[in-house]
């Protein structure tokens, strides 16, 4: 039957590609669409690069054929070659989806040859275009006189109404059903090159640059303003905290004329995003992680929702466990080297399902948190959804016992044993478990009751209403029944940020640094782009959560304000420029190669879509007393005119320095400027500034440089000599400064401090080594004075020589 509509389908489309050629031969260049610079759409036509790009058209299952490099080509070194051919459509094929578009003129060049001794004196091809299913249209054919290179040349337009999501081009001979019967007429060897589509060039990709200012400077909710991010799931690590994030951004599709994106749709999420810092405000890109999907590390699952991640030590490694939903049905587990990765599959097939023993009734097997205790064992929390129709409805609103808690094994990809109900009230989804003080703390996200709760009920008194995070205080990380809720931890996030921001939550809790941390999400990046009326694309927030003297947890209150920036940010090394506080109008994008600041194998991002009037910004940067003296931008030049004015403490704060990025356009480049009266704490803008209408640069990473310190003048010397028997190091500093100073004099055989030596005066000490002879060394002199008013140690270090008494 396919075949049969296959045929149907070419049957039709040969008329059209018949249009395509007298329109070429005639008024293609007065009726045709306005084109503008035309373009070749075929990569590696010619073969040059063997056969990158190209591969066997597999439209049909029975399709197969040999693809191989020839150096019997029409031009070049190279042509491809296609043996083996299982069908007529059995020939080299290169997939031009996203570059065609549907009323468009294109005009097909190709070289093509047969030789086979049994076939034909001549024969047809056709050049053909698969749409996806059944759809293949013959764009341009030629008839081929044996052993001689002959030409396609010709045009063809794509129908206005034909999708062109799928758009691939192959080369093949007329179809017909069973052309092993006739394998010389059908099947023939032949060689392909100089493969050309030349017309419009491909359409840009719709931006997804968020152009609001998104986080409000002075403001620390949400944590990022240039992409969304949701379910967030905080974890620490070597002093830094980082969020795994469902990528709500990969949908993301704004009109480029209205700038309003269709609503979410979760079945297109298949990466985490991950962000971190280490001050709570400062965050950083690290882009995003393909979990699942064809191309992902765990290509087996379709979905990645709703991280989880936690590190133990298996087999004497360190490793780092990031669960996730797949969908709602399946929850799944990869492996870290590094919070950053690389990241592997351990696994082949979802490690929670509807085979694991305990979660039968659970019907989204999804949301899985884990939590590794203090002795080593782990636990997976996961599950939600509809509560089991066996039970009364009352029970079922009240008491869905639609969550579970499981034991992991050792290796952390495996569980052991039965899954136990987390008997939540009123629960729907997003368990999670943190220990403080000895006490488990499970909290959840509530359900909004309906039918999958049985219907129009009421919750029992202190149980949680729709859409709020309770929780549950246990001795036992297994144990959860009804008895041990504790209350409402979180109201629904639009008691605060309003109307739009309503919905279900996911939230997590660390500790950093001694303090504890919960963590949400809200749309309010999306609501401060469309208004009240927002998409579903949600932002991650963190308030600072405090606890009672018995234990319970003080409700948390959400802000835009969030939470305090727990150090400085400390401005003298390399750091990424995808670490900001605050930006406007910028996107970042991954690019080869590793992070300057968190190595090999963390991925690097850059920032990009910088236009002039675009900026980014650090929170509470401290430059020391000392100051700084310059700042150095790794930078990619993408038009002439560029600059990079830092500011302090506003986006029109006064100019410190100026970097103009007048590097060669395309090429990686380090820039510096010097900088100006830039000491203490600040906040420090880059306001980005160059022509209009055209990205002007994009920066990699950033590097302050410190002042150097003004040197206090001395003059040290350092000499042996003998005195009765015995070796003395003699050190000696005289004050060339203008003002009294402070000296130590250190040598291995002690030390002597002097205050207050006037300008011009002498510190001396002959320090007895109590040996004969001493051999070569050196002494340290520390000087300590003001400059300017400012305090100022200068350290210099002497050598002296060996010495021998009596020798
Ligand atoms: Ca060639
Ligand atoms: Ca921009
Ligand atoms: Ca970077």
């Amino acid at each position: 039957m396919a075949q049969r509509m296959r045929r149907a389908t070419r049957g039709r489309v040969a008329a059209i590609a018949t249009v395509g050629l007298m329109m070429a031969a005639g008024f293609v260049a007065s009726s045709g669409p306005v084109q503008a610079a035309d373009t070749n759409l075929v990569v590696n036509g010619g073969f040059e690069d063997g056969l990158a790009n190209w591969f066997v058209n597999n439209g049909n299952a029975t399709d197969g054929a040999q693809l191989s490099a020839t150096s019997d080509a029409y031009s070049g070194a190279n042509a491809a070659l296609v043996t083996s051919r299982t069908t007529t459509g059995s020939g080299p094929m290169q997939d031009l989806s996203g570059k065609v578009q549907a009323g468009q003129a294109y005009t097909l060049t190709a070289r093509i040859k047969y030789e086979n001794p049994s076939g034909p004196a001549t024969k047809q091809f056709f050049a053909t275009m698969h749409y996806g299913g059944g759809t293949y249209t013959n764009l341009v054919s030629v008839t081929a006189t044996k052993g001689q290179w002959a030409q396609f040349n010709g045009t063809f337009t794509i129908p206005s109404g034909q999708s062109v999501s799928t758009a691939r081009l192959f080369f093949e001979t007329p179809w017909t059903s069973t052309p092993s019967t006739d394998p010389d007429l059908h099947l023939m060897d032949f060689k392909l090159d100089d493969v050309s589509v030349i017309g419009a060039a491909p359409p840009a990709p719709a931006s997804k640059t968020i152009e609001v200012v998104g986080k409000l400077p002075g403001e620390h909710n949400p944590l990022i303003g240039h992409k969304f991010g949701a379910d967030g799931f905080g974890f620490v690590h070597d002093g830094r905290v980082y969020m795994y994030l469902t990528n709500d951004t990969q949908g993301y599709a704004p009109d480029p004329a209205t700038g309003v994106s269709p609503g979410i749709n979760y079945g297109t999420i298949n990466q985490i995003t991950v962000i971190s810092s280490e001050d709570l405000v400062n965050w950083t890109d690290h882009g995003e992680i393909q979990v699942a999907g064809p191309n992902g590390v765990a290509p087996f699952t379709a979905n990645s929702w709703a991280p989880g991640i936690t590190k133990k030590v298996v087999n004497g490694e360190e490793k780092f466990f990031l669960y996730y939903a797949n969908g709602g049905g399946s929850s799944n587990v990869i492996t870290g080297a590094s919070p950053l990765g690389p990241w592997t599959s351990e696994r082949t097939s979802t490690l929670i399902d509807g085979r694991t023993p305990g979660a039968e009734a659970v019907a989204w097997k999804f949301d899985p948190a884990p939590f590794v205790d203090d002795d080593g064992q782990p636990y997976l929390y996961f599950g939600g959804g509809p509560a089991s129709t066996s039970m009364p409805p009352a029970e079922r609103f009240n008491n869905p016992k639609n969550i579970r808690a499981i034991e992991l094994g050792d290796d952390m990809i495996s569980t052991e044993g039965t899954a136990a109900v987390v008997d939540a009230p009123v629960a729907f989804e997003a368990g999670h478990v943190f220990k403080r003080d000895g006490k488990y703390y499970f909290s959840y996200s509530s359900h909004f009751g309906g039918n999958d709760f049985g219907g129009n009920q009421q919750p029992l008194p202190g149980y949680p209403g729709g859409g709020q995070i309770g929780y549950m205080i246990s001795d036992n990380p297994m144990s959860w029944p009804k008895e041990t809720y504790a209350g409402v931890l979180f109201p629904n996030q639009s008691q605060f940020f309003g109307s739009g921001t309503g919905g279900n939550n996911h939230q997590s809790v660390f500790e950093f640094e001694g303090r504890y941390y919960f963590t949400y999400h809200a749309p309010t990046l999306n609501k401060r782009i469309n208004g009240n009326t927002t998409q579903g694309y949600r932002s991650p927030h963190i308030q600072e959560l405090a606890f009672n003297p018995d234990g319970t947890i003080q409700q948390v209150v959400g802000t835009y304000a969030g939470v305090d920036q727990v150090r400085n940010f400390a401005p003298y090394r390399v750091f990424e420029a995808e670490t900001f506080g605050w930006s406007k109008g910028v996107a970042t994008a991954k690019v080869d190669g590793s992070s300057a600041q968190f190595g090999g194998a963390a991925p690097n991002l850059v920032v990009r879509d910088i236009d002039n009037g675009d900026w980014t910004a650090l929170s509470s940067v401290d430059f020391g007393d000392n100051g700084a003296q310059s700042v150095t931008a790794r930078v990619r030049a993408l038009t002439s005119g560029g600059q990079i004015q830092v500011r302090l403490d506003d986006v029109a704060g006064p100019v410190v320095g100026t970097i103009p990025v007048d590097t060669p356009s395309g090429q990686w480049a380090e820039v510096t400027a010097e900088l100006d009266g830039v000491s203490g704490v600040h906040d420090v803008y880059f306001t980005f500034t160059g022509p209009a209408g055209v990205d002007l640069f994009e920066i990699d990473n950033w590097a302050f440089a410190a002042a150097t310190q003004p040197e206090l003048p001395v003059t040290v010397t350092a000499s042996t000599r003998c005195v009765g028997g015995k070796a003395y190091v003699a050190v000696q500093a005289r004050n060339d400064h203008d003002a009294p100073v402070g000296i130590a004099l250190e040598t291995a055989y002690g030390q002597r401090s002097f205050t207050a030596v006037a300008p011009g005066a002498n510190a001396y000490q002959s320090f007895n080594t109590r040996a004969v002879s001493v051999p070569a060394g050196s002494a340290t002199v520390r000087v300590t004075g003001s400059i300017g008013g400012q305090d100022v140690t200068t350290v210099r270090t002497v050598q002296h020589p060996a010495g021998t008494c009596g020798g």
